[in-house]
């Protein structure tokens, strides 16, 4: 696991100080205040970033609010489509760069940045600055039947909510950033966006772009900070019309309370515990190829990650004895060290949780086949891991592990199936793996799940709506569904 990318070909953003930007400007926390952040490959301190206190939320937020009655307003919705779409334009050019703060940051593979998560980043500007110009109200010819003889006509206005809070996490940082604020732009909002403390890198780098492509100063605020004073403030703060979150189903909970004092909107992308399925009449080379990508992609740091396999009872041995070699084989390293294939996971306390629930292994009722254990540092890596046949109510099936953790399970028929693979609080993704088109049509139909791949995993395509059922989260990112948290709508009713 050696440490590769000579520290003089590291980005030039790493030597400067990494501030908060408000209003348009980098700046220092009020309090001076600033925390490090640690390359989780090393164990290294990686940059010290200034520390956004209740203070400087408190700026952000009026900078959003100036910005928001300010010159965004009056840019007409292609203007402001125009700018989004060189947002895109200058992530693809960065490209490269980004993809090396993602990986000194999170950990992850440099490849796997570079090759998905920069591009689905710049598409999601790409796909949302369309959208900025097709928002759309309907009309209408209202009959009152209490006003006989009277003529009406009627329409509906589609406008921002506001200024918006933003908190992100940590695992894919740079695409969380762009999925919530390509749309909230689109509708023409303002944002304050907080990243996760553990990788605030790529969002404050992409401020820096945001200035290039024009948007206005205090229409995007970032500022990083910790979860219980920036975000927690960020969450309750009157000032803020919506709150937009993706993290944890427990402080999604505490998001919803939080925000009850003005009753701010509130959309939520949380945990997951997704079933991938695979029937024994699948193309099973694929299926294996599939559930090792739902399972392992980013470390298994993915809330729609494909935790839970369900192989037909036929084909079960052969698939997880397959997905154990694979997993056996997995190269797992630095992430900008070429060869590695997954990275260490994005914290050691991360690390010690994900450890806690491999030490569970051995108590489940099942067979680890590949893995279950923590490896050697300085960085913190993690084995991946296949158990096969737990016990179906141990927590290693039930809880989110959120790590390169796979349960693998038996079923024998399509009810026993679905019955297993709804019977969980979350309802974020699933999968099926089948040649049988009516079967994955009808099994899709019966999935609890915001997202279902059927011959597929991991698919996250700007166009199609993601969210969950369930504990799993309120609304849909991404498609045309999003930009509904974004705008309210206002209906305007004329007497002829
Ligand atoms: O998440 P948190 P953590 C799950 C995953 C993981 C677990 C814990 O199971 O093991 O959560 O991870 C901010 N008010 N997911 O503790 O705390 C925080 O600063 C306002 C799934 O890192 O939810 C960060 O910006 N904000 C998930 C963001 O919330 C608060 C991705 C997420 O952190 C806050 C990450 C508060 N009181 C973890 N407390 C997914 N759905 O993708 C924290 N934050």
């Amino acid at each position: 696991m050696s440490e590769t990318l000579a520290a003089d070909r590291r980005t030039p953003f790493l030597s400067k100080p990494a501030k908060l930007f408000i209003d348009g400007e980098f700046v220092d926390a009020a309090d001076g205040r600033t925390f490090t952040t640690v390359d989780p490959g090393t164990a290294k301190p990686l940059a010290e970033v200034a520390e956004a206190s209740a203070e400087d939320v408190n700026r952000a937020v009026a900078a959003a609010r100036r910005a928001l009655e300010g010159p965004w307003s009056r840019l007409s919705p292609s203007e402001r489509g125009r700018m989004i779409h060189r947002i895109g334009d200058l992530l693809a050019e960065h490209a490269e760069e980004f993809a090396e703060l993602e990986s000194l940051d999170n950990g992850k593979p440099f490849s796997a940045a570079l090759g998905v998560e920069v591009p689905l980043a710049a598409d999601m500007f790409h796909y949302m600055a369309g959208a900025a110009t097709r928002l759309r109200g309907a009309t209408m010819t209202p009959s009152v039947p209490y006003m006989p003889g009277k003529e009406f006509h009627a329409y509906t206005l589609r406008e921002p909510v506001g200024v918006v809070g933003q908190i992100i996490p940590w695992n894919v940082p740079l695409l969380m950033a762009a999925w919530k604020l390509a749309p909230a732009l689109a509708a023409g909002n303002t944002v304050v966006l907080k990243p996760a403390e553990q990788t605030p890198l790529s969002a404050l780098r992409l401020g820096e772009l945001l200035q290039e492509a024009g948007l206005p100063a205090g229409v995007v605020n970032i500022v990083p900070g910790f979860g219980e004073t920036a975000g927690a403030h960020l969450a309750q703060h009157d000032g803020i019309d919506k709150i937009a979150f993706t993290g944890s189903t427990e402080v999604g909970k505490a998001i919803v309370r939080a925000s009850a004092g003005n009753l701010k909107r509130v959309s939520l992308e949380l945990g997951g515990k997704s079933p991938n399925i695979i029937f024994a009449d699948a193309d099973i080379d694929a299926a294996i190829e599939g559930a090792a990508l739902g399972a392992f992609y980013n470390q298994g740091e993915v809330c729609s990650a494909g935790s839970r396999l369900y192989v037909q009872e036929a084909q079960f041995d052969r698939v997880v004895e397959a997905l154990a070699s694979y997993a056996s084989a997995i190269e797992v390293g630095y992430g900008l060290h070429p060869d590695s294939q997954m990275g260490p996971l994005v914290s050691k306390e991360h690390q010690d949780r994900v450890g806690a629930y491999l030490e569970l292994g051995q108590e489940c009722g099942g067979e680890v086949l590949a893995g279950g254990k923590l490896m050697e540092g300085p960085g913190f890596f993690v084995q991946p891991s296949v158990i096969a046949r737990p016990n179906t109510d141990h927590r290693l099936v039930r809880e989110e592990i959120f790590g390169p953790v796979v349960t693998a399970l038996p079923f024998q028929d399509i009810d026993d199936l679905a019955d297993q693979a709804n019977d969980t609080v979350y309802g974020l993704a699933a999968g099926i793996w089948t040649t049988d088109i009516s079967k994955a049509h009808r099994l899709a139909k019966r999935l609890k799940a915001g997202t279902v791949h059927v011959n597929t995993y991991h698919v996250f395509a700007a166009e199609t709506p993601f969210g969950g059922y369930k504990q799993s989260g309120w609304g849909r990112e991404k498609g045309d569904e999003v930009l509904d948290h974004y705008l309210e709508t206002k209906s305007v009713i004329v007497g002829l």
